[in-house]
């Protein structure tokens, strides 16, 4: 039984520098989760993983352009460029980053009617992804969090992971954000601290995993 798991959360391409829905600097979260995989027992990644005519993507929407904000099945979504297409080389995870040590792998965002920036829920809580399940069935209580982007699939994944009462640590240097306003990503750093999240570096991170 493992009471700690780590989570990195779309660590995929498209979310590098070149990729097609960029966070700056997304590919420095790479080296940072390389090194904290070998402190934990359990490495569960998750994957945004979308078909084609995903209702995401402002492609699929005659009219709209990428960044409004439109209804859609009743919710506010914002028009993302297409992205991490299932199959794709985009949906792919970042090169150089160690898939080996991936223990569980969590798809999101495959339901085209609705998008998912949660690894535990899609974004009205609908469905489950069955992360929850999986995690509680290994006996974890503790989760800590790395990858992109920080103001969207990290943020959602923290709230939830919170409101499931699991012990959530962020780790800040091992995320970055897309920022599309500024002062998004400290703004999603504060919502995951008020929602109970606590925030640590990863040099603070081994230290106390090794206490
Ligand atoms: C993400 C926007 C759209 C993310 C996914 O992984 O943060 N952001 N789809
Ligand atoms: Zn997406």
């Amino acid at each position: 039984m493992s009471e700690r798991a780590l989570l990195a959360i779309d660590i995929q391409h498209d979310f590098l520098p070149d990729g097609a829905l960029p966070a700056p600097g997304g590919d420095e979260v790479v080296p940072v989760t390389n090194r904290l995989v070998d402190s934990f027992e359990l490495v569960v990644a998750s994957q945004d993983w979308h078909p084609p005519n995903h209702g995401s993507f402002a492609s699929n929407h005659a009219g709209h352009d990428i960044g409004e904000v439109i209804e859609f099945n009743g919710l506010d979504q914002i028009l993302w460029p297409d992205h991490c297409v299932q199959g794709g080389e985009g949906a792919e995870f970042a090169d150089g980053l160690d898939t080996d040590a991936f223990d569980h792998i969590v798809q999101k965002g495959t339901n085209p009617e609705i998008d998912s920036y949660s690894a535990f829920y899609d974004n009205d809580h609908r469905r489950a992804t069955g992360l929850d399940d999986y995690l509680t069935d290994q006996g974890v209580e503790e989760v800590f969090l790395v990858g992109l982007a920080t103001d969207y699939c990290v943020k959602f994944t923290a709230l939830d992971a919170c409101k499931l009462g699991y012990e959530t640590w962020v780790v800040v240097d091992g995320c970055r954000g897309v920022e599309n306003a500024m002062g998004d990503i400290d703004g999603a750093f504060a919502d995951m601290q008020e929602a109970g999240a606590k925030l640590m570096d990863s040099g603070a991170l081994e230290a106390h995993l090794f206490d």
